[in-house]
């Protein structure tokens, strides 16, 4: 009888320490972008395996490309109080009332990857992300390099609004504007996807009579210059060694590319960035508030030379 005592305490004991730490683990509702491209995915991915690793309750909402989706899911994080909500911002635009919202229930808010154009900067901690202006400016630098600084130029651009595609675009432009013969002759968004950069790149191909007097192509991320070489090889041109092809993100599809010469840079930007990020979320919740408004996560550049 007693040894039972013993044993019910024991399981009873056990069964309240359980309790006690799931209702301690920390909820973190993360709002992100969708699955526009092959580097989202790896993102959302490495952002639950790491929530996982950490002992982190993540409720996880994919926003198919829209923002009004991301402001419902924000909402809903509010209702549901979380401890700290993520937001990997569709656009730049059009945040400061959730944002605020969240303010006023006290739950911390951190960007991730894509920022946010909001007046009161307090309405967020911080955000962990790469320097896309730095991307765009690796990539005019490299193409400067690689045209001795003469080029006809034809740019993909990302989703209109969004940070990457802004930043991008102007980091870009700053360096072709050292080169007098470095130009920027014709520019389109193909919205991140692969099927947009290839109608984009069909467009180009029909202006420009085949791409005549076209030394390369600049795309704000890899899977639209991925459909950018479907449509160049379809009308019978060599991506990669009639013109240059200069991208971001370095995806496993562009450096297969990179490898067969149909392509001949990408920048690369991190998708295993949850390591990053938890981090700075915890450490927050735990009392260390004083973070720089940006975290910095590095990008490198590489080239066809570097994966053979
Ligand atoms: O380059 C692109 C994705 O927000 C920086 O979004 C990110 C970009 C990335 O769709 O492939």
């Amino acid at each position: 009888m007693r040894s039972r005592n013993w044993l019910s305490g024991i399981v009873l004991g056990a069964g309240m320490v359980f309790a006690a730490s799931a209702a301690s683990a920390v909820t973190i509702g993360f709002s992100q972008v969708g699955d526009e491209g092959d580097w989202r995915p790896a993102f959302s991915k490495d952002m639950q395996d790491e929530a996982k690793k950490e002992g982190i309750d993540l409720k996880f909402a994919d926003a198919q490309g829209k923002e009004e989706n991301q402001l419902k899911a924000v909402r809903a994080f509010i209702a549901q109080r979380v401890d700290a909500i993520i937001i990997a911002p569709v656009v730049v635009t059009g945040w400061d009332q959730v944002l605020k919202e969240a303010k006023a229930a006290n739950i911390p808010v951190f960007l991730a990857d894509r920022d946010v154009d909001v007046a009161d900067k307090s309405l967020y901690v911080t955000r962990i992300s790469a320097d896309f202006n730095l991307e765009g400016r690796l990539a005019g630098a490299w193409l400067a390099a690689a045209s001795k600084g003469r080029c006809n130029i034809v740019e993909l651009q990302g989703t209109t609004g969004s940070a990457p595609a802004i930043e991008r675009k102007k980091g870009f432009e700053s360096v072709i504007a050292l080169f007098p013969d470095m130009k920027i002759v014709k520019s389109q968004s193909g919205d991140f996807t692969t099927d947009g950069g290839k109608k984009v790149m069909e467009a180009f191909i029909k202006a420009t009579d085949g791409l005549k007097g076209i030394c390369a192509s600049f795309a704000h991320n890899d899977n639209m210059q991925l459909g950018a070489i479907q449509a160049m090889k379809e009308a019978g041109l060599h991506p990669g060694k009639d013109v240059l092809m200069v991208s971001v993100d370095y995806v496993p599809a562009m450096v297969t590319e990179l490898k067969a010469g149909d392509a001949n840079a990408s920048v690369e930007l991190r998708s295993a960035i949850g390591k990053y990020i938890y981090p700075v979320v915890l450490e927050y919740l735990k009392g260390k508030k004083d973070w720089p408004k940006w975290v910095k996560i590095p990008s490198d550049v590489h080239t066809a030379a570097d994966v053979k």
